[in-house]
């Protein structure tokens, strides 16, 4: 079954959005199977935004995740990392289509509220940065027979 990371950046986590960031993943039909509330350190940061170093943006997206908690999480379903992607929004907050979490509640693309992995593979590398093996919980929801047919 497809896996994704998903983070509740500082903003979310300070604006009161933890609840609604993750009924809306649980709504949808997904299973949560690892979730941690944490301070990031900067070396985290830096390796998880690895991509973008080369950036203008990208000292002040590390200074921003390390400023305060986020949520991390581990969501699992049928093609997960795109659906994620599109519960999410486009990445700039201002033209995410109203419905997505960004376009719900966000207005700049330094706050977006929210990270997502962008494909499977990026998901597997960003599950492994981020948890330990036995931090994951794989389990059946009761409920699946009702989601897939
Ligand atoms: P994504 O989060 O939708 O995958 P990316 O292009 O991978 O978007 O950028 C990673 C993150 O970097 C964004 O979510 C946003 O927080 C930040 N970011 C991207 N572009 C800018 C920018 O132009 N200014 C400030 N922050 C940016
Ligand atoms: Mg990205």
């Amino acid at each position: 079954m497809e896996r994704t990371f998903i983070m509740i950046k500082p903003d979310g986590v300070q604006r009161g959005l933890v609840g609604e960031v993750i009924s809306r993943f649980e709504r949808k039909g997904f299973t949560l199977v690892g979730m941690k509330l944490m301070a990031v350190s900067r070396e985290l940061a830096e390796k998880h935004y690895g991509v973008h170093k080369d950036k203008p943006f990208f000292a002040g997206l590390v200074e921003f995740i390390i400023s305060s908690p986020v949520v991390a999480m581990v969501w699992e379903g049928d093609s997960v990392v795109t659906s994620g992607r599109t519960l999410i929004g486009a990445t700039n907050p201002i033209s995410s289509a109203p419905g997505t979490i960004r376009g719900d509640f966000g207005i700049t693309i330094g706050r977006n509220l929210i990270h997502g992995s962008d494909a499977i593979e990026t998901a597997q590398q960003e599950i492994a940065l981020w948890f330990k093996e036995d931090e994951l919980t794989s389990w059946e929801s009761s409920t699946k027979g009702w989601l897939y047919e």
